[in-house]
């Protein structure tokens, strides 16, 4: 096995217009704000911070669907942010600072044309009260935050709005864990794909260690690349306030460390989302300071030692 990554690196995704709310856009500047970059540099890493990127060329893109609102928005940050990931996902870990979570529509494009360079497989752990896949077509609210799932796995509906897809995710190389809020349509779709999909009740019945463990077996075995896409409103709203979109009985403080505890003893992730949180909604910046620390927790931080890739 190689040496794990020691590098990382910081980029801010200030983008707020895929969520019903504003404040996303304050996400990164929270994020370095709760000491993103000592909690890693205390771990040993050698980070560098790219500061915010933002797109300046918004095209002029509207869809049938009324209801669905900053098209162009969401294609220029896809275009922008695919560009950034597939060049900062070579030699470093990219963290991706949300900005709410259309982003993840241009960050798993971008690592997934990386895997597919590098001869290895992508694998996408989304953690999330929401499955985000609703394609143009149907979804209700308009809010593109719901439909990076449904974009990055290759759904149909997309062509001719957001950027092409240099290698789409595969389904069956896809977990959603803390799921707990899906639309009917979703849910259809869903039930004819692949796609992995561990609601609260599964958690509640098999706790989330079994669970993820098995996910991350079939990530060793094939020797995949792991993208991690982690949603504030995956979490709690009693631990995680800072979200516009809560959803009552989310993964508790413990079930969330674990969760990260598993992740950085596997030595598979690869790239990390942090998404939704809006600094508008947190209370004294409490769910900031609980992503870093989850953050701490995925990137090494531990209690007692113990043997890495096993999970
Ligand atoms: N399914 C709902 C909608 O499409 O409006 C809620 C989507 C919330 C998406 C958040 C980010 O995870
Ligand atoms: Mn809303
Ligand atoms: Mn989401
Ligand atoms: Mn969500």
């Amino acid at each position: 096995t190689e040496p794990r990554n020691t590098r990382c690196t910081l980029i801010g995704a200030p983008i707020q217009v895929g969520a019903g709310h504003l404040g996303c856009e304050m996400g990164p500047s929270a994020l370095r704000t709760a000491g993103l970059h000592t909690a890693l540099e205390e771990l040993g890493y050698r980070v560098s911070d790219l500061g915010n990127v933002v797109p300046t060329d918004i095209p002029d893109l509207r869809h049938p669907n009324g209801a669905v609102h900053h098209l162009a928005d969401m294609a220029a940050w896809t275009a922008l942010l695919a560009e950034v990931a597939y060049r900062e996902s070579e030699g470093a870990m990219p963290i991706f600072l949300g900005g709410d979570h259309a982003l993840s529509a241009g960050t798993v494009a971008g690592v997934a044309r990386r895997a597919e360079e590098a001869g290895r497989p992508l694998f996408v752990l989304w953690l999330d009260a929401h499955t985000d896949f609703h394609t143009l077509e149907t979804t209700q609210s308009g809010n593109l935050h719901g439909v990076p799932m449904a974009y990055f796995t290759g759904r149909e509906g997309f062509e001719g709005y957001l950027p092409p897809l240099a290698a789409p995710v595969d389904p069956a190389r896809v977990c959603m864990i803390g799921i707990r809020s899906v639309d009917p349509a979703e849910r259809e779709a869903l039930a004819r794909t692949a796609i992995t999909v561990h609601d609260m009740r599964m958690i509640d019945e098999h706790g989330v260690g079994v669970l993820l463990r098995s996910f991350l077996e079939k990530v060793a075995a094939e020797d995949g690349m792991l993208h991690v896409s982690l949603d504030v409103d995956f979490l709690d709203p009693d631990i995680a306030p800072g979200v516009g979109t809560t959803v009552p009985g989310g993964a508790t403080f413990r079930e969330a460390h674990l969760v990260m505890e598993m992740l950085h003893d596997s030595g598979l992730v690869t790239s990390l989302d942090l998404v939704e949180l809006n600094p508008f909604l947190d209370e004294r910046g409490r769910t900031a300071r609980l992503l870093v620390d989850l953050t701490g927790s995925l990137m090494g931080r531990r209690v007692l030692d113990r043997p890495t890739r096993s999970f």
